[in-house]
């Protein structure tokens, strides 16, 4: 061997060894950093799982999503900072409020480079994955992804995959045992998880179209509840002291005979029955219909645990199981979500990760979807990037609750009077209390209804279903000015001032201070 061959093949040698070297000092850098499993539903409230002790719990248990809470942890006050299908996702996306994100209402979008969690876990040396329910219209940043276009369709679903041209690359998936979309969902992570490279960690965001209206459920679950009677909340009849000027007769009623699909629940629903007949049956189909997309899921759910435990994966990954936002089952006579009140801004969120979190950990602190992806990236190793407005709760997983912990979270709905009549609003929600402020909007013929502006507050510990807006009792009238001041302090800390919409900005300047 001549001496240029020999030196070469040394420094090849050299290399390959430092390579290995470092290949293997990632790896085990790597091998302490779990999986993350993402879940997210669309729509699923926190009261349709029976770990939230609802009146729902004992006619339609969840047992799989229950057992993350047995076996981990159950956070109680988690709330969406937009109660929307899109601005949500946006907000979990990239750790800002809708004002910062730029994502406001359904008209929404997030361009791939601004996709920051998934961009920066695969920077961490994860890979990542999308799979299910997008509807952030721009094509995701990840490793791979499978999504459907849109909403999606609940059956035989068209989904557009990695590895084409955005937004053509759609096909319809042939093979699956049934074609309801939370089983080929399930199909496809199963699919994914099988066929990676396990030499890294995966970050799967594995997202399902269900429960979303109009609550089509797979035909195995066609009989299901079939013989229940689903127990109806109090408000659903009686609400005395409910909402203000801003909100009485807004929104969308349940007893309301309405000629629109109203989510399925008015098929078939006999015409000629009394009002209260008519409301008391609408009910019983609307919650029938959702609880049977829910039971799809958590079956679902089930395989997937499955896997995870035939191939040792359970516990170092971290699973997460959270809905994009809530829903009015029912309460206060209202279906859909976008209202600040409890059942709609309330996300369920629950984590199970042995090597972290106690099990049957319960907590009530306050956290918002600003927060999810710095505690993700925490969780990965990572410090959450400046520009993120959210907080990392990993502390809370480890059962500390640190001295600063926020004691408030804000709220804001943009989309006035868009397709259920809800006016826009904000408010702040702390442990004991919630104030709320409808802003009433005049638009021009044309825009949307104008409304009436008003105030709400509700007392959290003594009235929990917001049965009795407080708001200009003398009694409150100091809470009222903290609760203001802290709105304020709120709007100011997270850019979500109305510098950029002059005119809510007169609203709010004219009725913020009465
Ligand atoms: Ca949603």
């Amino acid at each position: 061997m001549d001496r240029r061959k020999f030196l070469k093949e040394c420094g090849v040698v050299v290399t390959l060894g430092w390579g290995r070297r470092m290949w293997a000092a990632q790896r085990a850098k790597r091998s302490n950093v779990p999986n993350i499993l993402y879940i997210m539903s669309d729509d699923h409230a926190a009261h349709a799982i029976s770990a939230y002790r609802s009146r729902l719990a004992k006619v339609a248990p969840t047992p799989n999503i229950d057992r993350l809470a047995n076996e981990g942890i159950l956070f109680e006050n988690c709330f969406c900072t937009n109660s929307i299908c899109v601005p949500s996702r946006a907000t979990i996306l990239t750790g800002q409020y809708s004002q910062t994100n730029g994502t406001l209402d359904l008209g929404g979008r997030l361009e791939p480079e601004r996709q920051y969690l998934p961009k920066l876990m695969k920077q961490a040396g994860y890979e990542t994955a999308m799979i299910g329910k997008w509807h952030l219209k721009q094509e995701p940043a990840f490793d791979y992804y499978c999504v459907l276009p849109g909403q999606g369709s609940y059956f035989n679903p068209i989904l557009r995959e990695s590895g084409g041209q955005w937004p053509k690359n759609e096909k319809r998936f042939a093979g699956y045992d049934s074609r309801h979309s939370s089983d080929v969902i399930t199909d496809t992570s199963l699919k994914w998880l099988k066929g990676r490279d396990r030499s890294k960690p995966f970050f799967l965001m594995h997202h399902y179209k269900a429960p979303h209206d109009n609550f089509e459920n797979a035909e195995r679950y066609d009989w299901l509840f079939d013989d229940v009677d689903i127990p109806e909340p109090v408000s659903l009849w009686r609400q005395p002291n409910h909402g203000s000027q801003a909100t009485r007769g807004m929104g969308t009623s349940i007893g309301k005979r309405n000629k629109r699909r109203n989510m399925g629940m008015h098929m078939f629903v006999d015409q000629s029955l009394t009002d209260e007949q008519y409301k008391r049956t609408a009910y019983q189909r609307y919650l029938k219909k959702y609880l049977r997309c829910i039971r799809g899921i958590d079956d679902n759910l089930g395989r997937l645990f499955a896997y995870l435990e035939k191939t040792g994966q359970m516990d170092n990954t971290v699973i997460i199981y959270t809905s994009d936002q809530g829903m009015m089952l029912g309460e206060h006579d209202y279906i859909d979500k976008r209202w600040m009140y409890e059942e709609s801004m309330r996300m369920p969120f629950l984590v199970r990760y042995p090597r972290m979190i106690k099990p049957g950990t319960r907590t009530d602190e306050i956290i918002n979807n600003t927060d999810f992806a710095p505690t993700i990236l925490e969780l990965a190793g990572l410090k959450a990037p400046g520009y993120m407005q959210g907080r990392s709760f990993v502390p809370l997983l480890r059962g500390k609750t640190p001295a600063d912990w926020p004691k408030s979270t804000y709220y804001r709905y943009w989309m006035h009077m868009a397709h259920h009549n809800n006016p826009a609003h904000f408010g702040v929600r702390t442990k004991e209390y919630k104030l709320i402020f409808f802003y009433g909007l005049n638009y021009k013929k044309g825009g949307p209804k104008p409304t009436q502006p008003g105030w709400e507050l509700y007392d959290m510990k003594n009235d929990p279903h917001e049965m009795n807006n407080l708001y200009g009792q003398p009694k409150y009238s100091t809470v009222v000015k903290e609760l203001k001041a802290e709105l304020l302090r709120l709007r100011n800390q997270y850019n979500e001032t109305d510098d950029r919409y002059p005119h809510i900005q007169r609203v709010i300047d004219e009725y913020c201070d009465r």
